[in-house]
């Protein structure tokens, strides 16, 4: 099917899937290959019915004004901090995410980085490729036995990571804004006393102004020298300085990063530390979810497009509005 009256605002560079899902269906422009961005948007904007645009590029109240008859936008990926959702509804736009068909690969991914950083997967991986094996045996690990691991975030993903930290004999604890009924892990109110009680923090909840550096000092201080961090959610919701000069120091003994504050920079400064395992933000990356990933942001515009519902609103543009 296409949809000629349905024309499509392409903000960013996307996965092939989608652009060829869009381009073969609607009538589509790419933003940013527009030389006079302003300028194009003052003269063709109202042309345009929905938005397809991901973590690259802000979606905003002014991108929204420029563009009075859009319906949709549908961004690609679970988090959506750099889509004004609030302004969108305001406007009756409803916004998509890609919710769900990501759920077990970040959360194996999660575990994985756990793994690698508490037994230091890649540097033994580093120990055998440089030949230091030769010369005498990689030094002993942290260990998950015993251990108790705080979630920040026990959501879709953050008890997909719990299930998998029970069958490896973890504890579990979490934080978020409120208790969640039937849960039967320890609820802490308080970030602070969480990480205190943890060994291990994964932090696993949604970016924006609400989650901004909540990872702070006193978070990371509390979680000590002995503890780990690891991170699957966003960099922003982690004091990236402060966490690097404790990473430094010793005052905070590992981390698992797979997200960073200014991705794709990453604080060189991390480079040079053995008690880091650095990921380029792959917690979704495998071929299979990624498809379904974009698959979903495709079949978004195309049910707007037939008047259908959206398959994936996000909570604060509910649909019917
Ligand atoms: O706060 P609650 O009880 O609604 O729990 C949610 C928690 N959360 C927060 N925790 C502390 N402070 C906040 N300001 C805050 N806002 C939300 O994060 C909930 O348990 C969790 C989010 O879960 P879901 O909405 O099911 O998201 P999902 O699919 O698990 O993905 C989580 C994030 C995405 O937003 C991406 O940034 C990342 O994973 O890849």
């Amino acid at each position: 099917m296409r949809y000629p009256d349905f024309p499509v605002l392409i903000t960013q560079p996307m996965m092939p899937l989608i652009q060829q899902g869009i381009e073969s269906r609607f009538p589509f422009v790419h933003l940013n290959e527009q030389a006079d961005r302003a300028g194009f948007l003052a003269k063709e904007g109202a042309r345009f019915k929905g938005v397809v645009t991901g973590q690259g590029a802000a979606s905003d109240d002014a991108l929204f004004a420029a563009l009075p008859n859009l319906r949709i936008v549908s961004s690609f990926g679970v988090g959506y901090d750099l889509v004004d959702a609030r302004a969108a509804k305001a406007r009756g736009i409803v916004v998509t995410n890609t919710p769900e068909v990501l759920t077990d690969e970040v959360a194996d991914l999660a575990m994985g980085l756990l793994i690698s950083t508490m037994r230091r997967l890649p540097q033994a991986d580093q120990h055998v490729r440089k030949g230091l094996w030769l010369k005498g045996n990689f030094p002993l690990s942290d260990t998950l036995r015993g251990k108790t691991m705080g979630i920040l975030g026990l959501g879709r993903i953050g008890k997909a990571i719990a299930r998998r930290a029970e069958a490896f004999g973890l504890k579990l604890a979490y934080h978020g804004r409120s208790q969640q009924a039937d849960m039967p892990y320890p609820y802490h109110a308080s970030l602070v006393e969480m990480a205190k009680a943890s060994d291990i923090l994964m932090i696993i909840a949604p970016g924006g102004p609400s989650t901004r550096r909540i990872v702070d000092r006193a978070v990371m201080e509390a979680l000590g020298p002995e503890g780990t961090l690891i991170n699957v959610a966003r960099g922003t919701l982690v004091d990236e300085p402060v966490m690097v000069e404790m990473l430094q120091s010793g005052a905070l003994g590992a981390a698992g990063l797979d997200v960073f504050e200014d991705e794709p920079k990453v604080p060189e400064a991390l480079f040079a530390l053995e008690n880091v395992v650095l990921l380029p933000h792959v917690g979704s990356a495998s071929v299979h979810t990624r498809n379904l990933m974009g698959q979903l942001v495709v079949d978004n515009v195309i049910a707007l497009a037939e008047g259908r519902p959206p398959l994936t609103p996000v909570p604060e543009t509910p649909w019917p509005a």
